[in-house]
């Protein structure tokens, strides 16, 4: 069973997608153990993007992702990762399919409304950044039966 950690950034609680985007995951029958509001702060967005810091975008990027809330999530599954990458589409914002969240809801790349893990070291050291083990709830999910 993997665990991935994923983000709405502040676009989206700018624009009231929150509610369309999450249905997305759930209508992709993904389970989620883990939820929050949070507003990030320069220092956690730094840690977060560390890899970027030194690309052009860094800046931009630290500044939109602390513009407003984002709704930080855990979800978890067989195969969640590589399952919630597709559903959110590709970084670059002209390679998104139309069918994926990037796709669909997004048109710069700085701004691509959603953040995904992209592999299980990576989703560890992103939920351990974002939750408190406390914060996650293992639940009975029946709905593994049917999807
Ligand atoms: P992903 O979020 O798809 O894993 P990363 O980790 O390569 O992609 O990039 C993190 C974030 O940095 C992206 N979600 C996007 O917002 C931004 N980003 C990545 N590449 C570019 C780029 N070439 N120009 C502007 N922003 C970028």
């Amino acid at each position: 069973m993997e665990r991935c950690f994923t983000m709405l950034k502040p676009g989206v609680l700018n624009r009231r997608l929150v509610g369309q985007i999450i249905n997305r995951l759930e209508c992709r029958g993904l389970k989620i153990v883990g939820l929050k509001l949070m507003q990030i702060s320069p220092e956690l967005a730094a840690k977060h993007y560390a890899e970027h810091t030194e690309k052009p975008f860094f800046g931009e990027l630290v500044s939109y992702i602390t513009s407003a809330p984002v709704v930080a999530m855990v979800v978890e599954g067989d195969d969640v990762i590589t399952l919630l990458r597709k559903t959110a589409g590709a970084t670059k914002i002209t390679e998104a399919a139309p069918g994926t969240i990037r796709g669909d809801f997004a048109f710069h790349t700085t701004q691509n409304v959603i953040h995904v893990s992209d592999s299980p070291e990576g989703a560890k050291r992103e939920i351990n950044l974002f939750f408190n083990e406390n914060e996650l709830i293992s639940w009975e999910d029946d709905c593994c039966k049917w999807i």
